[in-house]
């Protein structure tokens, strides 16, 4: 045991000899570490063992996750990406946020935990994007914001509460990557955005149009966010685009409503045994240059993938069709991305958490600042 003891002092201590000098580790035993550490790059050399992801102590330009190769993936505080938390989004490019509601859903509840979920299965994310050689942590300060601080007994005073959340967020410049929490939060997170962008298009994956005028006799839902947002001329009708659309419906033409508004709407039959990359070249040149909002419900994915989600419809997307969809929104002029309706009491496994966190971690990829080699 104590042997045990003397060995992870010795690897603290050598992590530690690779923090800045004013941060609380020591400085210093540097030569092990030069041994182990390549000379080029210094400061982007994210191979660098570091404990603290803050760039404050890291002497990074940019906050960067620690490794797993010298930080073990179970320590520490959970935070999305084991990135720094910061309570405001001053100074970051993009920042993640939680909006840990469940309130809107009409179904199966659990919604509210995901972005717990979400953060506690980030923790296998590591820094590059080996598909697209991505290098976010190189040119994006990103941080984890923390939570909006929701009302669980009230779904319109949720709704007021994350517009004023998502208005001082913008106002900041930095562009919000949220971790839902039930799909209603686009309304007044789309509110927010189209109040500093002006109606923007929008990229819109889902089992389900979300359009739906009044269920319950009531207007705010997880069912009605997009129908809101039209009302209120927050988005540019010909800029949006639904994908993945399936299920039972309440008429022949559930999506009649949708493209009555100019919308484009790619059922899931559309995207089946098809890579979508031929769809999204289509989907850039629809969005030109303008702000764009990508929205992301999980349960776009089939449940075989995805089960933990409040209202799954069968013969869905595929997690490679779902990465697809993402990577071709690089490019465009994006101000904002939502991950929505991961519920994980519907899959205790995890796997639906980690695969939002990975479309997450996708999503921050293609952000208009982001490095590629
Ligand atoms: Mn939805």
């Amino acid at each position: 045991m104590l042997s045990v003891w003397r060995n992870l002092k010795n690897s603290r201590r050598v992590i530690c000899g690779a923090v800045r000098p004013g941060c609380s580790s020591p400085a210093g035993v540097s030569a092990l570490w030069s041994k182990q550490t390549p000379s080029a790059g210094s400061d982007f050399d994210l191979r660098r063992p570091c404990i603290n992801p803050s760039r404050k102590c890291s002497g990074r330009p940019y906050n960067v996750p620690p490794s797993a190769e010298f930080v073990a993936r179970v320590s520490g505080i959970p935070t999305m990406a084991k990135l720094p938390y910061q309570e405001t989004a001053e100074g970051l490019d993009a920042a993640f946020v939680g909006v840990p509601i469940d309130t809107g859903t009409s179904n199966r509840p659990g919604a509210r935990f995901g972005p717990r979920q979400i953060r506690v299965e980030s923790a296998l994310l590591r820094a590059y994007n080996s598909g697209t050689r991505a290098a976010p942590y190189e040119s994006l300060m990103v941080a984890d914001i923390g939570d909006v601080n929701v009302n669980v007994y009230d779904l319109k005073d949720t709704c007021k509460r994350i517009r004023e959340a998502y208005r001082k967020i913008l106002a900041t410049g930095c562009i919000p990557l949220t971790m839902g929490g039930d799909h209603t939060i686009a309304y007044p997170i789309l509110q927010a955005v189209a109040e500093r962008h002006g109606p923007v298009g929008l990229v819109h994956v889902d089992a389900h149009a979300d359009t739906s005028d009044v269920v319950l006799g009531e207007k705010i839902g997880h069912g009605t966010p997009f129908r809101r947002c039209v009302e209120e001329g927050l988005l540019d009708c010909k800029r949006v685009v639904q994908i993945g659309l399936r299920g039972t419906g309440y008429s022949p033409d559930a999506y009649e409503w949708s493209r009555a508004q100019g919308f484009r709407v790619v059922q899931a039959e559309e995207c089946w045994f098809k890579s979508l990359a031929p769809l999204m070249a289509e989907v850039r040149h629809q969005m030109g240059s303008g702000p764009v909002y990508l929205s992301f419900d999980i349960d776009a994915l089939d449940p075989g993938f995805a089960p933990g989600t409040g209202t799954p419809e069968i013969a869905g997307l595929t997690p490679i069709q779902g990465v697809e969809i993402i990577r071709g929104c690089r490019g465009l002029n994006l101000v904002g991305c939502d991950l929505v309706e991961v519920s994980p009491p519907y899959d205790t496994t995890g796997n639906t958490a980690l695969t939002g966190a990975n479309l997450l971690f996708e999503m921050m990829c293609v952000l208009p600042k982001t490095k590629y080699y």
